[in-house]
C-alpha cells in the first residue's frame, strides 16, 4: 500500500469511551466532512477552519439533538490527513448514539477499528510503528508503557529505523551503480568501504534489539509466580508485595489450592503475580489438582521467584521444588523468606538450587520484601546499567529487526568471501524490505489489517 493513497468515502464514529460523560465526540472524516457537518448542524456558512462553534445538531426530521461544539479541521493538515470535522457533544450515549445516526444518515458511512489512524497513516501523517503507538499509548496499563508508546508515537524508534533504512538503501544505490555501468564511468567500490558499512548497521541493530527484551516488558509487564514447597510464606510474600490480605494465609501446610492472580505496579511495569500451591507429594485430590495448576503456572510465567522458609533445614518438597524451576530455566529469583527468625538456611546453602539466580533475604510478615521488589526491577531491567526506557517494544518490531539483522549477516558473508556486488545486493535488499515493515513502507495489506483490527473504533 502507498501512502498517499486518497479515500473516496467519508467516516464517522464516536470517539470516545461508552456511558456517560461530561463531553462525547462524535469524528468525520473524508472529503464530504465539511458538507455533512453543516447540513446536521443546519449551518448557512462553512466553519472558520480551528475554530469551536456553537452549534444545534439536528436528526432528518428537524429534530433538535444536542448543543455541541463543531470544531473543522480540513486536510491535509489534520489528524486522518482528510477534511475532518469533530462534534464535542453532551457525553450521554443515546444523544451520541442520535448523533451519529444524523451524520450516518447524511451520507457518512460507520468506521471500523483504527479507521481514522489507518487513514492517518495512508495519507502519511503517521509511519506505521507511530501509528501501532496510538493503540498502545491508548491501551497503556501504567505509567512506563504509556511512556514507551509516547515515544514511539513522537517517532524515537522510526528515526532510527528509517536512518538505517537510508543508509541501507545509499549502499544499494552505489552497489546497483556499479553493476548497471562500465567499470570506467563508475568506480568499483572499496570492498572495505562496504565491510565498514556493513558492520555499522549490525551495531546499530544489535543495540535497539538488546533493549527489546525489556522493552515488550515494560510494555506487556511480567507474570510472576511465587512457587516453592508448602507453608514457606509465598501466599504472605504475595500479600507483603500487593500490600493488601488478597490471599489465605494460615499454619496450615496446604493452604492455597487455587492459583491466585493478582496485579501491581512496579516502578511503573505491570506485575502479574501468581500465588501457587505448595509443591510435594500428596494424595488429597484437591490438593493434586492444584499442584497440577502449580506446574502450569510455572510453565506461563515469565520469572519465577523461588520461596524457601530460612528458619527450618531445607526438606525434600524444598529440593523438588528447586529442581523444577531449575528445569523451567526462567529468569529466577531465590527467596529465603522468614529473616525474621533464628536461621536455619543461608545463602551459601542454596547457591546450586538455581545456579545463577539472586538470593535475597524477607520476611513477609513483617512486610519486608525490599530486596525482592529490588531483584524484580533488575529481571524487568529497570535497574542496573542498562536501565531506562527501551527503544523496541513489540514482538513485531523485534522479529523485523532480527530479520533485517540476519539479512545483513548474509551480506556481511558475501562481502567476506569476495562474491560479486549482486549477491551483497540480496542480503541488503531483504534488509531494506524487513525495516520497512517497521514503518511501513513495505507492509502488506493483510499486515495492515492485523494491526488495526486490533484498534477500537473511533480510533
Ligand atoms: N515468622 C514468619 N512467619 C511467616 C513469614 N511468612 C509467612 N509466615 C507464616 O508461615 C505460615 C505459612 O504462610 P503462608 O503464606 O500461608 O505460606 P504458603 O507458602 O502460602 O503455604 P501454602 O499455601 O500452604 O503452600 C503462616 O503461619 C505465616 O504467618 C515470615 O516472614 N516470618
Ligand atoms: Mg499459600
Amino acid at each position: 500500500m502507498n501512502p498517499g493513497v486518497t479515500t473516496t468515502d467519508t467516516i464517522a464514529a464516536i470517539a470516545t469511551p461508552v456511558g456517560s460523560g461530561g463531553i462525547g465526540v462524535v469524528r468525520i472524516s473524508g472529503p464530504q466532512a465539511l458538507w455533512i457537518a453543516r447540513r446536521v448542524t443546519r449551518r448557512s456558512r462553512d466553519p472558520k477552519p480551528r475554530y469551536a462553534h456553537l452549534a444545534r445538531v439536528y436528526d432528518g426530521n428537524n429534530e433538535l439533538i444536542d448543543q455541541a461544539l463543531l470544531l473543522f479541521m480540513p486536510g491535509p493538515g489534520s489528524y486522518t490527513g482528510e477534511d475532518v470535522a469533530e462534534l464535542s457533544c453532551h457525553g450521554g450515549p443515546v444523544a451520541l448514539r442520535r448523533v451519529l445516526d444524523s451524520i450516518l444518515a447524511a451520507g457518512a458511512r460507520p468506521a471500523g477499528p483504527g479507521e481514522f489512524t489507518l487513514r492517518a497513516f495512508l495519507n502519511g501523517r503517521l509511519d506505521l510503528a507511530q501509528a501501532e503507538a496510538v493503540a498502545d499509548l491508548v491501551a497503556a496499563p501504567t505509567p512506563a508503557a504509556l511512556a514507551v508508546a509516547a515515544n514511539q508515537l513522537a517517532g524515537r524508534l522510526s528515526d532510527a529505523v528509517r536512518n538505517m533504512r537510508a543508509a541501507c538503501l545509499d549502499l544499494l544505490a552505489q552497489m546497483e551503480a556499479e553493476v548497471d555501468f562500465d567499470e570506467d564511468e563508475v568506480p568499483a567500490m572499496d570492498r572495505a568501504v562496504v565491510a565498514a558499512t556493513l558492520e555499522s548497521l549490525d551495531q546499530r541493530l544489535e543495540d535497539a534489539l538488546a533493549s527489546a527484551g525489556r522493552g515488550i516488558m515494560q510494555r506487556h509487564g511480567l507474570r510472576v509466580a511465587l512457587v516453592g514447597s508448602p507453608n514457606v510464606g509465598k501466599s504472605s510474600l504475595m500479600n507483603a508485595l500487593l500490600s493488601t490480605d488478597r490471599a489465605i494465609v494460615t499454619e496450615i501446610p496446604g493452604t492455597t489450592r487455587d492459583v491466585l492472580e493478582e496485579s501491581f505496579d512496579l516502578d511503573g511495569v505491570p506485575i502479574v503475580l501468581n500465588d501457587t500451591a505448595g509443591l510435594r507429594e500428596t494424595h488429597d485430590p484437591v490438593e493434586t489438582l492444584g499442584v497440577e495448576r502449580s506446574s502450569r503456572a510455572l510453565e506461563s510465567a515469565d520469572a519465577v521467584v523461588l520461596v524457601l522458609d530460612a528458619s527450618r533445614p531445607l526438606l525434600g518438597n524444598d529440593e523438588t521444588a528447586a529442581a523444577r524451576v531449575h528445569r523451567a530455566a526462567k529468569p529466577t529469583i531465590v527467596t529465603l523468606n522468614k529473616r525474621d527468625l533464628p536461621h536455619a538456611v543461608r545463602a551459601d546453602d542454596v547457591r546450586d538450587f538455581v545456579p545463577g539466580a539472586p538470593i535475597v533475604h524477607t520476611a513477609a510478615i513483617r512486610e519486608d520484601v525490599n530486596e525482592l521488589r529490588q531483584a524484580l526491577r533488575h529481571v524487568i531491567g529497570l535497574a542496573g546499567a542498562d536501565g531506562g526506557l527501551a527503544l523496541v517494544a513489540s514482538v513485531r518490531h523485534q522479529e523485523a529487526l532480527t530479520r533485517a539483522r540476519d539479512e545483513l549477516a548474509g551480506a556481511r558473508r558475501a562481502v567476506a568471501d569476495d562474491e560479486p556486488s549482486d549477491f551483497v545486493s540480496i542480503g541488503v535488499r531483504g534488509a531494506i524490505s524487513a525495516l520497512g515493515e517497521i514503518t511501513g513502507e513495505s507492509a502488506t495489506e493483510d499486515l495492515l489489517d492485523v494491526i488495526f483490527s486490533k484498534f477500537c473504533i473511533g480510533k
